[in-house]
């Protein structure tokens, strides 16, 4: 066990070394640690009195689960509250009327031997102190024995308050939860809580946020440059991931859909294996993800540069449908309002372009969701909007009979008056679209 209370000085000079940057949600950098302490505070607020645990993701094997998927990602919650990338780790925090007493973090030792094979790993010291700020690290081999004496003693949190914890399934795997989870303590869920803190958005997420978003949307600009007839999807697709790695994104958010012709009329069409012919519509719905965030944008071209009449009138009815949603967008209002307000303005304004009844019927899905470190990100859809949620605007018309399929989606942020499109360097409206692609 290493408690910085010792000499953490002294040790931070002797150990702050190379390895410790690799942990650190790279590329996007460190989450600064002020961040990190103002989000574990926020948590013990929501606590009141009582212990928060979480633990890290599980290591996926290579040899075990599949080779072609098997990078390490954290789990958010453990990411949003430490930062860090942590394999075997926990993270423990103590709030008593709703001050944040102390936080505990639990990293494996390190094994020489197999750093050897998978790189340099941080470990139970001060590199974890500095990285995220909690002065109190112990070997993760110690968590049980720590933690239940911290939570079980006379006037612990578990006597006095609740013990969050993530309650699923999987956590009766674990011998110290399930003893949690079988004992007479107030035990409930940790995840409506660390949802509602993470619906709003701080400035370091934000600026990730920003990044993804800005690395999507040149990612569709080039995908809108190279575009022609016969290309197959899956070399949009490659133009698309390409652009959202040598930009520095770590992955994807979400299996990239590029649906052309038929496909632009399938919601989650993600094989990309069609060939493109002249007058198709494509269907881009794209998200890099960097330093943990996910963006979400998604375009419609016309594979040969120019939308058809019949393709422009369905597209700008689509875009109209988004406008009016983006406009209607401020504090105190909800995705709900917002939805009926857009499909109200589609049911107005849809003439005769579906026939006798409105185009509405082929609007199929949500117009919105949250985004974040999910790209359906956590929270309650009933919130009222507050500055610093960021929310997806992506009404869509899809009519299989035609082949085609019209989708608009942008990436929006709730601002003290209103909104931000926070996607807007994507090319938009028509003339934008087709200018793009000259
Ligand atoms: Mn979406």
């Amino acid at each position: 066990m290493f408690s910085a209370r010792t000499n953490s000085a002294l040790l931070f000079l002797a150990l702050a070394g190379a390895p410790l940057a690799a942990q650190a949600g790279s590329p996007a950098g460190a989450v600064p640690v002020q961040t990190l302490e103002a989000r574990r505070s926020a948590l013990a607020r929501a606590i009141g009195t009582g212990v928060a645990i979480l633990r890290s993701a599980e290591e996926r094997s290579i040899e075990g689960d599949y080779p072609q998927d098997s990078d390490y990602r954290e789990n958010n919650d453990f990411f949003y509250l430490t930062g860090l990338e942590a394999p075997g780790g926990w993270l423990a925090v103590f709030a008593k009327d709703s001050a944040l007493t102390e936080a505990r973090l639990f990293i494996p030792a390190r094994q020489p031997e197999s750093e050897r094979w998978t790189g340099p790993k941080l470990g139970p010291d001060s590199a974890a102190t500095r990285l995220t700020g909690i002065a109190q690290v112990h070997s993760a081999d110690s968590v049980q024995g720590v933690l239940q004496r911290l939570v079980f003693q006379p006037n612990g949190p578990g006597r006095t308050g609740a013990v969050y914890l993530v309650k699923t399934e999987a956590s009766l795997e674990d011998a110290f939860l399930k003893g949690l989870l079988l004992s007479s303590l107030n035990v409930r869920d940790i995840r409506p809580l660390t949802a509602q803190l993470r619906l709003v958005k701080d400035a370091d997420e934000i600026a990730r946020l920003r990044r993804a978003i800005d690395i999507t949307a040149e990612a569709h600009r080039e995908a809108m440059r190279a575009a022609r007839p016969g290309m197959w999807e899956y070399e949009i697709e490659g133009i698309i991931e390409g652009t959202f790695r040598r930009r520095g994104a770590e992955r994807v958010g979400f299996p990239s859909i590029v649906g052309s012709g038929p496909n632009s009329t399938i919601l989650h069409y993600d094989k990309s294996r069609r060939q493109t012919a002249a007058g198709d519509l494509v269907v881009m719905d794209i998200g890099a993800e960097y330093g943990y965030y996910s963006a979400d944008v998604t375009r419609t071209i016309p594979i040969s540069g120019k939308f058809t009449d019949r393709q422009r009138r369905i597209y700008e009815l689509v875009l109209g449908t988004q406008q009016i949603a983006i406009d209607s967008t401020r504090p105190g209002r909800t995705i709900g309002q917002i939805t009926q307000i857009a499909r109200d303005y589609m049911e107005k304004n849809s003439g005769n372009l579906c026939g006798e009844a409105s185009c509405v019927r082929y609007f199929i899905h949500g117009l919105s969701h949250w985004l974040g470190m999910d790209v359906h990100d956590v929270g309650n859809y009933g919130t009222p909007l507050a500055p610093g949620m960021v929310f997806t605007i992506e009404p869509g018309i899809y009519i299989p009979d035609e082949n085609l399929g019209v989708r608009i989606e942008d990436d929006i942020l709730v601002t003290a008056n209103g909104a931000e499109n926070l996607s807007a360097k994507a090319p938009r409206t028509v003339a934008e679209v087709e200018r793009a692609m000259r």
